[in-house]
């Protein structure tokens, strides 16, 4: 099929395909194909919050606080072109990639957080106005959707009765309204900043010839299901590169000097893509499932250019208080044993001693390892982060000599076969685990693109201690233990 553009009303265009268009229409005509998909050109925002928003990035990339982060991707360790920054409710985290983001805390009422820099503290402050703002477009542009969906089924009244109550158009139920509020709630930004520039090894968007990409096609992960995600777009744009160009828009795609989003349908390379341009201070909104239903990507321009990316995080095991309370559950089960730190165990059940081994490895692998992997970089910003971190790392520590407790257990002479079995049963699994994933996050420390890293990046393989460290209960290396349980279970089967 030849490759054929056609502009579909400001500069919006579909690529790859011929399609008729109505010329009469208020909204533009990409908008009938993709009523999710929401476009706020800048005038419509306020001029007082373009100014914040925009001294905001500059302060944060000026105190060099994003960064590019060591993803890891289908087995490969990779750093993003984009460096990036996350911002949001106090004790939230957001994982993308096997990469937990750690929130830097904006200012919500109540919170009392301790910043770097006075200015950090005033940037951090604009992004919750920024998202306050944001929220409230958001929760309108979806009632809007959702009054427009009513309409049009209204034209076809196919079951009006006493049963099938309608308050009018434009309005609905309450359950809507509750469930589009809490869509909308968004509780971090991830912050995006790219120098095209200084990025000369761009990917080609594979299936559009849609140019050079930032961010390669996606879904956005970890989000509430059905979220909504909002974004402000920046990009250092001359005023001459806002005139609309004047080029045949019949013989090319895409402006390759301006910045774009890009959408296609998922599992879908024959419908053509969407790319919307992003002129600076633009904001766009993704409502309801198109997340799920399409994926995007971010194609460059030629200007560097920040985004704010503000998205309801799916945090139900992601935040502090969940972490620390899950911890505590495990402390339920531990005894405190004179001053050697020895612990001994109140239950030897094996659920409880499952129980106990699961959070263990939750807490060192989705929390410890995940934190000290991107080094130092989060006390730059607020010093939020430091304190819940000992606390976890000491907890931690208790469980190691939980565990060791354990393994007391199932060696003690005159244990019932049966007894030692169950437990057996319900720890190893969870052992080998650990041992595997200690291996992993050990070499991805080690990795050569990790070595490439400046220090206040370079990964930390935390916690990590030698085989002879009188201060630990049991070796980082677990595979002699686990070998030696695997032997006891089969000893024992035989
Ligand atoms: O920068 C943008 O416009 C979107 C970036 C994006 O897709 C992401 O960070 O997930
Ligand atoms: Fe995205």
């Amino acid at each position: 099929m030849a490759l054929v553009t056609v502009r579909l009303g400001r500069d919006v265009h579909a690529i790859g395909f011929l399609e008729l268009i109505r010329s009469d229409s208020s909204i533009p005509p990409w908008q009938l194909k993709y009523p999710k998909l929401v476009l706020r050109e800048s005038g419509s925002v306020p001029e007082e919050l373009h100014r914040e928003v925009q001294a905001a990035f500059l302060t944060l990339h000026k105190h060099g606080v994003l960064f590019r982060d060591l993803v890891r991707v289908q087995g490969k360790d990779v750093l993003t072109p984009v460096s990036r920054i996350l911002i949001g409710n106090p004790g939230c985290t957001y994982k993308y990639l096997n990469t937990r983001l750690f929130a830097v805390p904006w200012p919500v009422k109540g919170s009392n957080t301790r910043y770097g820099e006075a200015e950090i503290a005033t940037a951090c402050q604009a992004f919750l106005k920024l998202n306050d703002y944001l929220q409230v477009e958001t929760i309108q542009a979806w009632e809007e959707l959702v009054a427009r969906d009513k309409a049009n089924i209204d034209v076809v009244p196919v079951c009006i009765g006493p049963d099938f109550p309608r308050i009018g158009m434009g309005s609905f139920d309450g359950q809507d309204e509750v469930d589009i509020r809490n869509r909308s709630a968004y509780n971090v930004t991830l912050l995006n900043f790219m120098d095209p520039q200084k990025m000369p090894y761009l990917k080609e968007e594979p299936y559009f010839g849609m140019g050079k990409m930032a961010v390669s096609w996606h879904h956005d992960e970890n989000l509430v299901e059905r979220s909504a995600v909002a974004v402000y777009s920046y990009s250092f744009e001359g005023p001459e590169d806002e005139e609309e160009s004047e080029e045949d828009p019949q013989l090319e795609g895409r402006d390759p000097d301006i910045w774009h989003v890009g959408f296609k349908i998922s599992w879908d390379i024959e419908t053509p893509g969407l790319a919307i341009p992003l002129h600076q201070g633009d904001c766009y909104f993704m409502l309801d499932d198109l997340n799920a239903t399409h994926q995007h990507c971010v194609l460059a321009g030629l200007p560097p250019r920040f985004s704010s990316t503000h998205r309801v995080a799916e945090c139900s095991t992601g935040t502090w208080d969940y972490i620390s309370q899950r911890c505590q559950l495990a402390m339920q089960n531990i005894r405190d044993e004179a001053d050697n730190g020895d612990v001994s165990l109140k239950s030897l059940e094996p659920a409880v001693l499952k129980q106990g081994e699961e959070i263990h490895n939750e807490v060192e692998f989705e929390w410890l390892r995940q934190f000290w992997f991107q080094g130092s970089r989060y006390k730059k910003c607020s010093d939020w982060w430091c304190q819940p971190m000992t606390q976890l790392e000491d907890l931690w520590r208790k469980m190691e000599s939980a565990t060791n407790a354990v393994l007391r257990e199932v060696r003690r002479e005159g244990v019932p076969v049966e007894q030692r079995n169950e437990i057996l049963t319900a720890i190893l699994a969870l052992l080998s685990m650990r041992q595997n994933l200690r291996r992993e996050w050990h070499a991805r420390c080690q990795s050569r693109i990790a070595r490439t890293l400046p220090a206040d990046q370079k990964p930390e393989c935390r916690p990590y201690w030698e085989k002879d460290d009188p201060s630990m209960p049991l070796p980082f290396d677990l595979t002699d233990i686990v070998a030696e349980l695997r032997g006891l279970l089969l000893e024992a089967k035989a």
